[in-house]
């Protein structure tokens, strides 16, 4: 079934609605997105969408709590409010939608999908203001990806949330991490999801990192690509899962300091400052 989409090009033939439900149903699969948890925004260019929606039909506005002028016209696909992930791939249009920020930044604009009234995720804030701050720093940011990876959100309740404390125990787990995440993790304290203050609070930390782990929650990743994005995610949860499985173990040996530089040297990386002893 197609609708609103130009030529009558079938939703999953459309590549961006093609990433959208491929991605959600692996996480549901992985355990991760239980019901509705977990959402995705996912950055588009105008010439991409042109190709398969007519960005002129405006279905419906929805406005915005929190202004984001920064974004005024630009193109999203994002998953929606209440939503679950294992549902996209059956029925996008229900589920996801792609949406324009207005000129002003104060509402967004429905051009395709959140068919029956739906709005977009209900952590829009905390989204539009990571992609504001990653964009500062990485032009070609595009991803930003929320979801309560299993393992990820154990550790929160056993491990102290001194997010420089939290990286190091991250970096020693698998010997990959400080490769894929030389810049670390952040951490905010727990808060009420769904607002603009968390919002805030996340994208102040998405100024100098690509994650943030919400405790007893989930975690935020960022990406240029859905792959990046989520193997972002999947790093630091295949490290959550292994300090899971060794934390009430006696430990024989690990990772020593001395080997993450040499790690870090090998492989043309800068570890954030303040983590490691250098001897
Ligand atoms: O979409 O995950 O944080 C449901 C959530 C809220
Ligand atoms: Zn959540």
């Amino acid at each position: 079934m197609t609708i609103n989409t130009k030529n009558n090009v079938a939703a999953m033939d459309v590549p961006f609605v093609r990433e959208m439900a491929d991605i959600t149903y692996h996480m549901w699969n992985l355990g991760w997105d239980e019901r509705n948890g977990g959402n995705i925004s996912y950055i588009l260019d105008e010439s991409e969408v042109c190709k398969y929606m007519d960005t002129q039909n405006v279905i419906r506005t929805i406005p915005l709590s929190f202004p984001v002028n920064e974004l005024a016209g630009m193109y999203f696909i994002v998953t929606g409010s209440g939503k679950y992930f294992k549902n996209v791939i059956s029925d996008p249009e229900s589920n996801i939608g792609v949406i324009r920020v207005s000129t002003s930044g104060e509402s967004v604009e429905v051009l395709w999908g959140l068919s029956n009234n739906a709005v977009p995720t209900s952590e829009l804030a905390s989204h539009f203001m990571s992609h504001i701050e990653r964009l500062k720093v990485d032009k070609d940011h595009r991803i930003v990806m929320h979801t309560h990876s299993t393992n990820t959100l154990a550790m929160t309740f056993i491990h102290d949330l001194d997010e420089r404390l939290f990286t190091r125990t991250l970096w020693e787990m698998c010997t990959e991490c400080i490769v894929v995440f030389p810049d670390g993790v952040s951490v905010i304290p727990w808060m009420v999801p769904g607002s603009s203050e968390i919002g805030r609070e996340t994208a102040k930390k998405m100024k100098s990192h690509r994650v943030v782990i919400w405790p007893q929650h989930g975690i935020f990743g960022t990406g240029t690509t859905m792959d990046e994005a989520f193997g972002l995610i999947e790093t630091v949860e295949k490290a959550a899962q292994i300090y899971m499985l060794v934390a009430h173990h006696e430990i024989k040996q690990r990772i020593t300091d001395q080997q993450l530089i040499e790690l870090a040297k090998a492989f043309g990386v800068t570890p954030v400052a303040g983590i490691l002893r250098e001897k």
